[in-house]
């Protein structure tokens, strides 16, 4: 029997690729010279797109392949799906939930303590010889017992306030209604009140395009010069033009930020900015959790091929 043919949008760890070549015959996409040549060309065959959370898969692409059955995504986040494509043409949608929720949560809180604590300049410090030389460190800011808002109290969401409550850091929310699983946690129902009371803001939400630049003007100014934003979500849930004026005229304290509009090409102004901490978007990249979200890729694959449930369901 020939294999099921897969569209792979963007590249795996050997220990993924390894099993899908063997499983599927895998169309390397990211590989084309030229990319809309390489899709009308294989297209026509692909009964799956394997994408990850990032890179998704749009309009054109689901277009450019009519047998398309599912798309498998490496990542929680499916924004870059189209999924009213999906919708029209009953295509099955997966993600990665579950499994990278705990690294997600781990890498905001300690991207939180790494900015506040100046721990990145004080490597530098360390490292090129200022300690020897200047002398002490400039102090920074204390984390524990401040206040601090999480916008989207989802599983991401909920991990960090778990995290957070062990810095007896005074914990608040906000999200469409309030959650019955955080009852000692406050429930703020608007962005903007919670930015206004709190001294950390972290951003968790699943973006869609409801919750595009949530994070807006408005947002930034109620946190104010003294507030850190940390994103771990998506770019598209802050107004990264409002956060760069912000930073760099004080009105905003600090930022920590894993996700970026254009990333991997991110916006130079970040780059000029000492009150930023930057994350290759990196907050699910640790060995043991990418291995988990590769399996789960695969295992919905195979799942859908079999005519099995899918594990993990979007659409
Ligand atoms: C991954 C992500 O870094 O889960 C998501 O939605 O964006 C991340 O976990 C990414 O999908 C890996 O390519």
């Amino acid at each position: 029997m020939s294999k099921p043919e897969v569209l792979q949008i963007g590249p795996y760890p050997d220990w993924d690729q390894g099993p899908l070549d063997a499983a599927f015959t895998m169309h390397r996409y990211f590989e084309a010279a030229d990319r809309a040549a390489f899709l009308s060309q294989v297209g026509p065959a692909v009964r799956a797109i394997a994408t990850r959370g990032e890179l998704g898969a749009d309009a054109t692409m689901i277009a450019a392949c009519p047998a398309l059955e599912m798309i498998s995504v490496y990542g929680v986040g499916y924004d870059a799906v189209d999924l009213a494509a999906c919708r029209k043409r009953g295509i099955r949608v997966t993600n990665t939930p579950d499994v990278l929720t705990a690294d997600v949560a781990d890498l905001g809180v300690a991207m939180m303590l790494a900015q506040a604590r100046g721990m990145i300049g004080a490597e530098r410090w360390v490292r090129d010889g200022s300690w020897a030389r200047k002398g002490l460190y400039p102090l920074k800011t204390r984390v524990w017992g401040k206040r601090v808002g999480i916008l989207g109290l989802g599983r991401i969401g909920f991990e960090v306030g778990k995290r957070l409550a062990g810095f007896d850091m005074e914990i608040a929310y906000c999200d469409v209604v309030a959650k019955n699983y955080a009852p000692d946690w406050r429930f703020v129902p608007d962005p903007v009140s919670l930015a206004r009371e709190v001294d950390f803001l972290f951003v968790t939400l699943a973006a869609s395009t409801e919750t595009r630049h949530v994070v807006g003007q408005e947002v930034i100014a109620a946190l104010g010069p003294e507030g850190m934003v940390i994103n771990i979500s998506r770019a598209s849930n802050v107004d990264e033009e409002a956060l760069l004026e912000a930073l760099e005229a004080g009105a905003l304290g600090a930022a920590a930020l894993d996700v970026f509009e254009d990333e991997p090409a991110l916006n130079p102004r970040f780059l000029a900015l000492p009150n930023v901490l930057v994350q290759p978007h990196h907050a699910s990249g640790t060995v043991e959790t990418r291995k988990a979200m590769g399996k789960l890729v695969r295992d919905n694959l195979m799942a859908h091929f079999a005519g099995h449930d899918l594990l993990t369901p979007v659409l």
